[in-house]
C-alpha cells in the first residue's frame, strides 16, 4: 500500500513536470555528433505540451539552415500561416562554443502534428536530404518515416518566407543571431509572391507577417522601396 502511494505520488509528479517542458533540438549538427549528419534536426521527433519551449540551437558549423513549418502532404513547402525562422548562416564558432544562434518556438496546440523542414537549397536540397522533423506525431496516423520518405522525393523547395506565428506553435522573436558569427536571411513572404495563397489559417493571437529585423536581408521590402522610389520619381517628372 505504502509503495503504491509512493508510485501514485511519483506519477502525479511526472504529470506536473510534463507541462511546459524545455526541449533542445540541434540544427545541422556537426558530423561528429552521435547519429548525426549535416542535414539533420537532432532529435527530429519531439513530443511537447502546450506552453513548452522548443529551443532550436544552430550547432552545425558551418551551416545555413531554417526551421520552416510545412504539412504532411507537402513536406518541403511552407504551410499557409506557418512559422519560419528564416535562414541562419553560421560560418564560424564562437570563442568558447557557447552563445551560438538559437530560436525558441512555443507550443500553442499539442493536439495536432507540427511538421517542419529546412528550406535551404545550398549546396543541395536539405529537405530532400533528410532535414525534416515533427512535433507531436500521432501514433497510428501519418508517421515521421513516411514524411521523411516523401521529402526525399521532392525536386524543388519553396523559398518563400513564413511568419513568427505558426499553426500549433509560435515564436515571439526572430532567431537570436550573434552578429560576429552568424547572419539572418529572410526571403520574400508567401503573400508577396503569391497573393491569397497564404490566407487565414494563422493561429489566434497574432499575425503571420515576418517581424522587421535589424541586419537582415529583406528582399521584398527592398524591391517595394525601389518600386515606390520609381513611382515618386515618375510622379515628380510628370509634375
Ligand atoms: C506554461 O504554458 C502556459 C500556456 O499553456 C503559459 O500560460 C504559462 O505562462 C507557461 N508557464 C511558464 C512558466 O512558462
Ligand atoms: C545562406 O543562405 C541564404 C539564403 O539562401 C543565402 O542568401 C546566403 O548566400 C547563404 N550563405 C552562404 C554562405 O551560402
Ligand atoms: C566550437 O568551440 C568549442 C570551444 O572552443 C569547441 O569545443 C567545439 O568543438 C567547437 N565546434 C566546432 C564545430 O568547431
Ligand atoms: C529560449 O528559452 C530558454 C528557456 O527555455 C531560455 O533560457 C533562452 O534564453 C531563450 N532564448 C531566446 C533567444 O529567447
Ligand atoms: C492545447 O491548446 C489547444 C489550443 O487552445 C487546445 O485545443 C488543446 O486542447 C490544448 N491541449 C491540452 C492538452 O489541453
Ligand atoms: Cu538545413
Amino acid at each position: 500500500m505504502r509503495f503504491g502511494s509512493v508510485l501514485a505520488t511519483l506519477a502525479a509528479a511526472a504529470v506536473v513536470s510534463a507541462q511546459n517542458q524545455s526541449v533542445t533540438v540541434n540544427v545541422g549538427a556537426e558530423a561528429n555528433t552521435p547519429n548525426g549528419g549535416v542535414y539533420q534536426f537532432i532529435p527530429n521527433q519531439i513530443t511537447a505540451t502546450n506552453g513548452s519551449t522548443i529551443t532550436f540551437k544552430f550547432t552545425g558549423i558551418p551551416g545555413n539552415h531554417s526551421i520552416t513549418q510545412s504539412t504532411f502532404a507537402s513536406p518541403c513547402t511552407g504551410a499557409p500561416g506557418g512559422f519560419d525562422s528564416g535562414w541562419v548562416e553560421l560560418l564560424k564558432n564562437t570563442t568558447d562554443g557557447t552563445g551560438l544562434p538559437e530560436w525558441n518556438l512555443t507550443i500553442t496546440n499539442d493536439q495536432t502534428p507540427i511538421w517542419f523542414f529546412c528550406k535551404q537549397v545550398l549546396p543541395q536540397l536539405h529537405c530532400a536530404s533528410g532535414m525534416v522533423g515533427v512535433i507531436n506525431v500521432k501514433p497510428g496516423a501519418n508517421s515521421f518515416a513516411a514524411f521523411q520518405a516523401a521529402a526525399a522525393k521532392v525536386a524543388s523547395v519553396d523559398q518563400s518566407q513564413g511568419g513568427l506565428v505558426g499553426n500549433g506553435a509560435s515564436a515571439s522573436a526572430q532567431p537570436l543571431v550573434p552578429s560576429e558569427v552568424a547572419t539572418l536571411f529572410l526571403g520574400a513572404s508567401a503573400s508577396a509572391t503569391a497573393p491569397g495563397s497564404s490566407a487565414s489559417g494563422s493561429a489566434p493571437g497574432g499575425s503571420n507577417t515576418p517581424a522587421p529585423g535589424g541586419a537582415v536581408a529583406l528582399g521584398f521590402n527592398f524591391n517595394l522601396l525601389v518600386i515606390l522610389g520609381g513611382a515618386i520619381i515618375g510622379a515628380t517628372m510628370v509634375l
